[in-house]
């Protein structure tokens, strides 16, 4: 069927923008950890928003289903065409505009990069406040169509705290566009909450218009390390109520510590061995680290510290953490649980998590690191099959039986829609099934995530 769409779509797109060559639509059916694994009949690379909106119009009326598709970062299997979809790849909505100093805002196309946008953003004095590690690959559209929160959320919220309007065509090609930048803008439905997280399931976002944030050039770093997960956790919560300059404070822990070193061959940061780490970063106006000691020297337990102030050193410190994806990464396709726990249970959910996990895959090995201020933890697991749910059931039952969230912030796409009854009511579901059939009635926005299979 969709053989004989294709000359219509190459006549919207361009034929050089049909990709249908096996070995380069490959590249666009496999996650970027590997777990997850389709096929594709073709790539089609719009470059407007019209063009977007007429492709959309030719695959609603033949009920064609399609997959939109970022960066392809994103990490359960929310943006490959696990059941043969076509890909629709937003990759050459890339026009971003000038920054507005004033308004503190931008307007971007959803297929420029998170690097791109943060260099443009800090080149006119301002930052943007969502950061993450595949920041040169991931993009405006993905992150908003995953909710992305990164490692500056505690701070600045996730992307849905960023955005101020989007531009988005719906299943039947109606263009919705609300980039005017009013941020008292209180006239109904607010489009933008409803499509960042919604993982390309109500409409394809093409444009956002995004908040900034003030730029802090004054940075430092200090990796903390602690004989205790406890000890660490509570260091978190402890420099977080004291330091208003607080940008970030990640946990990772000596196994993971131990596996960014071997791989990547950085060096040990400190000559002993401790159980946790966090790294935290300040960043102000004026230097913060004297802030930073003073919330450090109240801290308990500490075993030892390194602290970074100019740029290549934090870095160095950054590294230790930002690295541990691309380290489990090399060692196997991992299984990866993103959770939220609620302070009242993050330690126990540590405790327990390994000693669960090891009774039922003792050939498997758990990594766990995270967003501790936020009480968000990557539980990564490697040495299990792709296709293996044991470990991901308990871990996600787990994470719910603390009170916990099930995806904290990389949504929920293949990888977990079979579990959203642990955190969503057979009510809420149902909203949401309403409000899928209601803006896509055809079903041809990337209908195999996020909710449920139906029983
Ligand atoms: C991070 O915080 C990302 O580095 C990736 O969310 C987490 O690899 C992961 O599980
Ligand atoms: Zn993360």
């Amino acid at each position: 069927m969709v053989d004989g769409l294709l000359p219509e779509l190459a006549e919207v797109v361009g034929p050089a923008n049909v990709l249908t060559d096996p070995d380069v639509v490959a590249g666009y059916s496999v996650d970027w950890t590997g777990r997850f694994r389709g096929s594709t009949p073709a790539v089609v690379r719009p470059g407007s928003t019209q063009e977007v909106a007429a492709v959309l119009r030719i695959c609603n009326r033949a009920g064609v289903v399609v997959v939109p598709q970022g960066g392809n970062t994103g990490l359960v299997g929310g943006g490959v065409p696990l059941a043969g979809e076509v890909v629709l790849s937003l990759a050459r909505l890339a026009h971003l505009d000038d920054v507005d100093s004033v308004a503190a805002q931008v307007t971007a196309g959803a297929g420029v990069s998170i690097g791109r946008l943060q260099a443009a953003a800090t080149q006119a004095g301002l930052a943007y406040g969502v950061d993450l590690a595949s920041r040169d690959t991931a993009t405006v559209g993905g992150t908003i169509a995953t909710n992305a929160a990164g490692l500056r959320a505690l701070r600045y919220g996730d992307t849905r705290a960023q955005l101020v309007g989007v531009e988005a065509v719906l299943a039947h090609g109606e263009v919705v566009s609300h980039l005017g930048g009013i941020v008292r803008d209180n006239t109904g439905y607010h489009l933008p909450s409803l499509l960042c997280g919604s993982e390309g399931t109500l409409a394809v976002v093409t444009r956002a218009r995004l908040r900034l944030v003030p730029r802090y050039d004054e940075r430092v770093v200090a990796l903390l390390a602690f004989g205790s997960v406890d000890a660490a956790l509570a260091a978190a919560t402890s420099v977080r109520s004291r330091l208003s300059s607080l940008d970030a404070a990640e946990l990772f822990l000596q196994t993971g510590l131990d596996l960014v070193a071997e791989v990547t061959g950085l060096p040990a940061p400190f000559p002993g061995r401790h159980v946790a780490y966090l790294l935290v970063e300040a960043a102000d106006r004026v230097d913060p680290t004297d802030a930073l000691s003073e919330a450090i020297g109240a801290l308990a337990g500490v075993a030892d510290v390194a602290v970074a102030a100019i740029a290549s050193a934090r870095q160095r410190l950054w590294a230790y953490r930002e690295r541990h994806t691309e380290a489990i990464n090399s060692i196997g396709t991992p299984h990866k649980l993103d959770v939220a726990l609620p302070a009242a249970g993050i330690s126990a959910f540590v405790a327990e998590a390994p000693g669960l996990i090891h009774s039922l895959a003792p050939e498997a090995r758990t990594w766990i690191f995270g967003h501790a201020a936020d009480g968000n933890l990557h539980v990564n697991v490697t040495g299990l099959a792709p296709d293996d749910e044991r470990v991901d059931e308990v871990v996600l039952r787990l994470a719910a039986s603390h009170g916990g969230s099930i995806s904290a912030e990389h949504g929920i796409g293949t990888a977990k829609r079979r579990w959203l009854w642990l955190n969503r009511s057979d009510a809420e579901i149902s909203a949401f099934r309403t409000i899928k059939t209601a803006l896509d009635p055809g079903g041809i926005l990337n209908p195999n995530v996020l909710l449920p299979p139906r029983p």
